[in-house]
């Protein structure tokens, strides 16, 4: 069993519809769904409010690497480009955190090295998994050490699930 934490966010086409169907296409591994945010773009690139969610899952039959494979292949349903680092794209799918894996292999970093400093990932997490801990720090501690700014960023919007 395998249970994985996925950041989900897309900023390119239609957003929601895209978000929709990626979760759709988690099937029935889903185990629960975070609200919908609209965010401020991360990475110092400008472009457009991002819609963030994230999802929990959990699988039997998937580890790490399996649900990296999943997660690029929903991107790839998405037809998702990315021109720019950290720019504008259709769906973007990024494991948090699978389990307790610690990993620094540069493919699959476990947990995702930037999570703790984004609110458009700790915000929703937090809304699936309340007790969430993170490099053995609550999610919701990493979350009150960012800036008002970047917290208040983060605005609840219509869910798309
Ligand atoms: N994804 C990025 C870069 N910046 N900013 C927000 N708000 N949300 C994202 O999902 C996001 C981002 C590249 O992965
Ligand atoms: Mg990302
Ligand atoms: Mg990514």
């Amino acid at each position: 069993m395998s249970r994985v934490v996925l950041s989900l966010g897309s900023n390119l086409g239609d957003s929601r519809a895209l978000l929709g169907a990626a979760v759709d296409g988690l099937g029935d591994t889903v185990v629960a769904v975070s609200h919908t945010y609209a965010t401020p773009p991360w990475g110092g690139v400008e472009q457009d409010d991002f819609l963030n969610l994230v999802v929990l899952a959990e699988d039997a039959d998937a580890d790490a690497r399996e649900w990296l494979l999943r997660a690029q292949r929903l991107e790839q349903v998405a037809e998702r480009t990315r021109v720019v680092r950290w720019g504008p794209r259709t769906l973007d799918v990024d494991l948090v955190a699978c389990d307790d894996v610690v990993s620094d292999d540069p493919e699959l970093t476990l947990p995702h090295p930037r999570a703790h400093l984004r609110a458009f990932v700790l915000r929703p997490w937090l809304d699936v998994q309340p007790d969430a801990v993170l490099h053995g720090v609550p999610v919701t501690e990493h979350l009150a050490a960012l800036s008002p700014a970047e917290r208040d960023g983060v605005r609840r919007v219509e869910d798309v699930r």
